[in-house]
C-alpha cells in the first residue's frame, strides 16, 4: 500500500506565514522519530512510504495537502503533540475534502492523552493510542480487507452512530531491539538545525535508546510510563549506522531518561569505545542517577553534554512537583559533570503552582551558583493527564488561576497558569530575567568562549542573535541598544543591573 506520514504544520505558519525565533529553534530541531519508526516497520512489510515534516519545512495547509495529494496515498497518518493539534485538525479537515476516500489515522501524544476529545472533530477515521508500530501494521491489514477494526487493540474510532469506540488496551511492547532503525532516509537531513548552544558537530541527528520513564514529575506527561530499553549492542549498531550511512558526527539521545540504569549506560560507553566509533553525543539524565565514575566513562565514550531536568532551586517546590531530588543532589551531579568536562545543561521552569517571588529568585540564584554551562527556562504549563493537572482539577484554586485554557505553540513561553501572588507579567519578566542573569556573567561567557574553535562557531552565535534577543529581551530582533546593554552589564559584572534592565524590555 502507499502510506504517507505527516508531522503537522505549525499554527503560526498557518496563521501568519512565519514563525517566531523560539518556535523556529525549538519546534523542529530534530526529526520526528515516532513517525520514522512507523515508516520503518511499514517499509519492512513492503509498503511504499513517504514522510512529510510540514513543521520543519514551514509548509502551510494548502502546500501540505498538495504534497499528500501528489503522493496519491491509500492511507494518511498524522502524528500530533498537544501544542500542534489545532493544525492537525485543520489539515485533516482539508484532506477529507481533497481525498474523501482515503482514511486518516491520528497518532502521537494528543490522541493518546485525550482520545475522546481528539476524535470529536470528525476528521480522523482512527486514533492510535500510545506506541504505534504494531497497531499501524494491523490497520494497514484492515484497509487491505484482512482484519476487522474492532479486532485491533489500542485504537479509538467513531462508530456509525457517532459514538467513540475504544478497543482493548494494547500490551506495552518490550522487545525494542526487534524494531528496525527509524526510516531517516525519508526526510531531508539538512532540515534540522540545533539551537546554537547545542551545536557541537554537524551533521547532528537524534536517536532514542529507551522508551517511557519510571519517575513521576508532576508537570510531565511521561510520568510513570513504564521504562524499557534497547540493548547496548543494538544501540551502538544504530550509532554506527548513523555514522556510516549519514555521515553523522554528533548524536542527541532524546530518551526521556537515557541514564536510567548505570549498568546499561556503562555498557553502551564500553561498546562505543571497544568499536572505536568516532562520534560525539549528548543525553538526558536525572541528577540522582549519576555518579562521577559514570560521567567520566560517558565523557571517555564521546559524550560532550548531559542535560538535567532541575526545574526549581527551591527544595519546597521540588518536593511539590515530586521531582524526587534535593538541591544538594543537584549541586553534586552538576559539579561532577562539570569537573569531567561534560558541559552540563539544565531545564528550569518558572510558575510552578507553589512558586512565589522568593522561590523564583531562589531558583535563579541557585542556577548561578552551580557550574552549569547552559539553561533552558520555560513557563510552567498545565498539560492534560499530568499529575499537576490532577492537582489543578482537585484543588487548583488554592494555588493560582488559569488565564489561558488553550495549549498552543506559545505555551511554555507565555503564561497560561499564574500562581497566586504573581501576575502574568511577573512570569514573563522572571523568564527573561533568568536568561539574562544566567548568561550575562563573565563566567558563563568564558565557558562559551572556551567552546569557540572556528569562525563557523562564531557564525552560529550571530545566526542565533534573534533567538537570544527574544530570550533576553522579549524582542524579535536584536538592536544596538541591546548589544550596548549586554556589554555594559558584562563590564560591570553586575547581575543587579541585568535584573533592573529586564524590566525595560518586557513587551
Ligand atoms: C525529541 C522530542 C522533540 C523533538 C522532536 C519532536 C517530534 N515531533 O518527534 C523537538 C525538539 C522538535 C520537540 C519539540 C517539541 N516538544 Co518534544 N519531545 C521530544 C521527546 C524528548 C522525544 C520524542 C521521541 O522521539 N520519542 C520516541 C518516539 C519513538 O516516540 P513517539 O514520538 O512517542 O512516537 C510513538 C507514538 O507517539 C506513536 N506515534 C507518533 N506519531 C504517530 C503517528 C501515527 C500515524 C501513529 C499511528 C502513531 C504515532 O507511535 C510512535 C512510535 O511508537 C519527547 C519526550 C519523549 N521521551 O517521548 C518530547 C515531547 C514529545 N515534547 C513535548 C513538547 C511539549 C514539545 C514542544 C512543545 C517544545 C516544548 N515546549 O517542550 C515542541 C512541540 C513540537 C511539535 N511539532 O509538536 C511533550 C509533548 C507533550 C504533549 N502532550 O504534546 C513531550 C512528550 C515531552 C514531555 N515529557 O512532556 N520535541
Ligand atoms: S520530567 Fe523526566 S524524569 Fe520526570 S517524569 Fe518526565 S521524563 Fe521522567
Amino acid at each position: 500500500m502507499r502510506i504517507i506520514l505527516i508531522n503537522p504544520p505549525l499554527d503560526s505558519v498557518i496563521r501568519d506565514g512565519h514563525v517566531d525565533p523560539v518556535t523556529s529553534y525549538l519546534f523542529y530541531n530534530s526529526a520526528p522519530l515516532g513517525l520514522l519508526y512507523i515508516a520503518a516497520v511499514l517499509e519492512r512489510r513492503g509498503d511504499t512510504v513517504a514522510c512529510v515534516d510540514a513543521a520543519a519545512e514551514l509548509l502551510d495547509i494548502p502546500r501540505t495537502v498538495q504534497r499528500i495529494v501528489d503522493f496519491a496515498p491509500d492511507i494518511i497518518g498524522i502524528g500530533s503533540t498537544t501544542v500542534v493539534f489545532d493544525g492537525a485538525v485543520e489539515l485533516a479537515k482539508r484532506l477529507k475534502e481533497a481525498l474523501p476516500a482515503v482514511p486518516v489515522v491520528l497518532g502521537g501524544y494528543h490522541v493518546t492523552l485525550l482520545p475522546e476529545e481528539a476524535m470529536q472533530h470528525g476528521c480522523f477515521d482512527v486514533g492510535v493510542i500510545h506506541e504505534g508500530e504494531h497497531t499501524m501494521l494491523e490497520l494497514v491489514e484492515h484497509y487491505e480487507g484482512q482484519r476487522a477494526l474492532e479486532d485491533i487493540e489500542g485504537i479509538v474510532y467513531r462508530r456509525d452512530d457517532g459514538a467513540v469506540h475504544h478497543t482493548p488496551h494494547r500490551k506495552t511492547f518490550r522487545k525494542l531491539d526487534e524494531l528496525p532503525f527509524p526510516a531517516r532516509h525519508l526526510l531531508p537531513p539538512n532540515l534540522y538545525k540545533p539551537v546554537p548552544v547545542d551545536e557541537h558537530a554537524m551533521p547532528k541527528f537524534a536517536m532514542v535508546t529507551s522508551r517511557g520513564c519510571p519517575h513521576a514529575c508532576a508537570f510531565c506527561q511521561k510520568s510513570r510510563t513504564g521504562y524499557r530499553s534497547r540493548s547496548p549492542v543494538a544501540v551502538v549498531d544504530e550509532i554506527e549506522h548513523l555514522v556510516r550511512d549519514f555521515g553523522v558526527r554528533d548524536i542527541a539521545f532524546v530518551d526521556s531518561l537515557f541514564c536510567a540504569n548505570k549498568r546499561r549506560v556503562m555498557a553502551i560507553c564500553d561498546e562505543i569505545i571497544r568499536r572505536g566509533v568516532k562520534v560525539s553525543w549528548t543525553c538526558s539524565s536525572r541528577v540522582e542517577v549519576v555518579d562521577k565514575e559514570m560521567l567520566q566513562r560517558m565523557k571517555d565514550a564521546g559524550c560532550w553534554r548531559t542535560r538535567f531536568g532541575i526545574e526549581s532551586g527551591s527544595d519546597q517546590v521540588l518536593d511539590f512537583i515530586s521531582k524526587g531530588i534535593t538541591k544538594e543532589k543537584i549541586r553534586n551531579a552538576i559539579t561532577w559533570a562539570h569537573e569531567v568536562g561534560l558541559r552540563p545543561k539544565a531545564f528550569f521552569m518558572v510558575g510552578h503552582m507553589p512558586d512565589t517571588h522568593e522561590t523564583i529568585q531562589e531558583t535563579i540564584n541557585f542556577a548561578k551558583s552551580i557550574p552549569l554551562h547552559d539553561v533552558t527556562v520555560q513557563i510552567n504549563t498545565l498539560l492534560p493527564r499530568t499529575p499537576q493537572m490532577e492537582i489543578w482539577e482537585r484543588e487548583g484554586e488554592k494555588w493560582g488561576r488559569v488565564i489561558n485554557e488553550t495549549t498552543s505553540e506559545k505555551s511554555f513561553w507565555e503564561p497560561t497558569f499564574v500562581p497566586w501572588g504573581l501576575e502574568p507579567d511577573d512570569l514573563i519578566r522572571y523568564h527573561r530575567q533568568f536568561y539574562r542573569e544566567f548568561y550575562f556573567r563573565p563566567v558563563t561567557l568564558a565557558r562559551h568562549l572556551e567552546g569557540i574553535e572556528s569562525w563557523r562557531d562564531v557564525a552560529k552565535y550571530v545566526q542565533a542573535s534573534n533567538l537570544f534577543s527574544f530570550l533576553f529581551y522579549n524582542a524579535e530582533k536584536p538592536s544596538l541598544g541591546m548589544v550596548r546593554n549586554f556589554v555594559k552589564t558584562m563590564v560591570k559584572g553586575g547581575e543587579a543591573q541585568a535584573r533592573a534592565e529586564a524590566h525595560e524590555y518586557v513587551g
